[in-house]
């Protein structure tokens, strides 16, 4: 009888080791790459990505309005309308700290994302609207919109300034046609808060 491992075959060791090499690797490969194929997987169910962002810090409370071609209205008050979802309302320095175990962080960015899941032709309209003033000064915010699909591109800027609590202001209204492409369209000042006041 031939017993194979009966003696040192170094070449034997050598292959062996290697596989194992291999084998962790393939795993450590494995681990980084799940995390980017969840979030990529996030990303790609929206069509649009509408972001405002006012300075960290600030105390004040901005919210962003948008309106789809079928009158639905997405806002703190109705987070999901239509294809239409808000993420979070972000409303200044108030909902920034997270307590993990005994301690308190501090998350300071103000920002509020709405994202269109879908695509419905016709009419969007978007609106700023200064919830609080705590600061009692003008707001600076910018708006963008990016285009999710088939790659990530930025198709508006602007740049825009709240000057008192419950101000309210049309940003853009654009328009997209059934194979979800963008045109900026002529944008006139119109409320989309059920609170009745003018805009600035
Ligand atoms: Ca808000
Ligand atoms: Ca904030």
């Amino acid at each position: 009888m031939i017993k194979r491992n009966s003696r040192f075959d170094p070449f034997t060791d050598l292959l062996f080791n290697i596989l194992l090499a291999f084998t962790f690797l393939f795993f450590i490969i494995i681990l980084f790459i799940n995390p980017i194929t969840k979030f990529g997987n996030i990303n790609m169910k929206a069509e649009y990505i509408i972001t405002v962002d006012w300075n960290d810090n600030l105390p004040d409370d901005i919210d962003l309005w948008v309106r789809d071609p079928n009158g639905e209205i997405v806002s703190y008050l109705k987070k999901d309308a239509g294809w239409l979802h808000l993420d979070r309302d972000d409303q200044g320095i108030i909902n920034d700290k997270v307590i993990i175990g005994d301690e308190e962080f501090i998350y300071p960015i103000n920002r509020e994302v709405v994202t269109l899941r879908g695509i419905i032709p016709g009419n969007y309209t978007v609106n700023l609207y200064m919830y609080d003033n705590k600061s009692n000064k003008p707001v600076n915010a910018k708006i963008t919109i990016e285009k999710v699909n088939p790659t990530l591109k930025l198709v508006f800027f602007d740049d825009v300034t709240l000057h008192n609590k419950d101000s309210e202001l049309t940003v853009v209204k654009f328009r997209l046609d059934s194979s979800g492409n963008f045109t900026q369209t002529i944008t006139d000042n119109e409320v989309l808060t059920p609170y009745g006041l003018e805009g600035i």
